[in-house]
């Protein structure tokens, strides 16, 4: 690849199994209805929508814990379906654009992304570090550990989460944002070496230059795809305010739109996730809010420019 695809396809993904406030996934409906398909059709891009994903045949029914592990078998499925489509789009040179939904579905996507370009790396940006294994979770919500799966961290293997490739290496996974880092999670990412820019970094270089040390981390050359799997809660509560696990100190909105706008410049990106967007949370100001900036980080992500 030299150049990023101008065909995208939306992925819309209703799915709040990961974990347990309803209304997530109403998050991919809201952002459509919103208008953000044409906005990208008028950023010219191709744009493929075939209605939002259905996972009625996946049911949440009979689907007891595994160990701390909540809905397993629901999340493993719905991301085991979403990781087919996202490697099919991606192996048709077209650019996923997930929207959730809860970002469990990142063990779908970023599984889909490395089945169709094994070289690339992630840029994930948000509040948490998502990283929790099986053993480490407190929670027991999915969603708190799609890169644990990606990464193959889990000392047991858990049979029902067996179609994942664990093919993620620590090299290729870059965290922005972080500031609500649970204790087996701060040690894991110790463990493995991961390379993280919290809120302390961001306060600390300016958003420019944390950008600029992620990317030379996890793509010194700039000359691997990048999956960018983007949390709105990431973002401070001011500034998204409807969304499940909000945290206080987040990115502002110029600062999230700049790490988008960054990766774009790239000409790397070949997925893009924007996840966690709650239409049912706060007041109709706030979820309009929410959505909006939904869109508008979607639309700086996939090229649209200030001047
Ligand atoms: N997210 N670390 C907490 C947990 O439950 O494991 C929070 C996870 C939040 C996940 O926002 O995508
Ligand atoms: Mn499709
Ligand atoms: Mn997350
Ligand atoms: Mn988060």
């Amino acid at each position: 690849f030299l150049k990023a695809p101008m065909t995208a396809s939306v992925v819309g993904c209703p799915f709040s199994g990961g974990q347990p406030r309803l209304g997530v996934d109403k998050g991919p409906i809201h952002l459509v209805e919103a208008g953000l398909l044409d906005q990208l059709v008028g950023l010219d891009w191709k744009v493929n929508f075939d209605g939002h994903h259905q996972f009625e045949e996946i049911t949440a029914a009979n689907d007891p814990p595994i160990g701390k592990l909540k809905n397993p078998r629901f999340v493993s499925k719905v991301c085991e379906s979403v990781a087919k489509v996202v490697e099919g789009h991606a192996k048709k040179g077209e650019l996923p654009l997930t929207l959730g939904g809860d970002h469990s579905l990142a063990m779908g996507t970023i599984s889909g992304t490395l089945a169709a370009h094994p070289d690339a790396c992630v840029i994930w940006i948000d509040a948490h570090a998502d990283i929790n294994t099986a053993e480490t979770t407190d929670s027991g919500n999915i969603h708190g550990m799609p890169v644990s799966f990606l990464m193959g961290l889990n000392s047991q293997t858990i049979p029902e989460f067996s179609w994942v490739n664990p093919a993620l290496k620590p090299d290729r996974i870059v965290y922005i944002g972080l500031r609500d880092v649970d204790q087996g999670e701060k040690r894991i990412l110790k463990e493995t070496g991961i390379k993280a820019f919290s809120m302390h970094e961001v306060d600390k270089y300016g958003i420019g230059k944390v950008v600029e040390m992620a990317l030379d981390h996890v793509n010194p050359k700039r000359d691997r795809p990048i999956h960018l799997s983007f949390d709105v809660d990431a973002l401070d509560p001011s500034v998204a305010p409807s969304t499940g696990t909000p945290v206080r100190g987040g990115l502002t909105f110029r600062e999230g739109h700049y790490i988008c706008e960054a990766i774009w410049e790239t000409g790397c990106l070949v997925a893009l996730d924007l996840m966690e967007v709650n239409p049912s949370l706060e007041d109709a100001d706030s979820v309009q809010q929410t959505v909006a900036v939904g869109c508008s980080l979607v639309r700086s992500a996939l090229g649209e420019t200030l001047l």
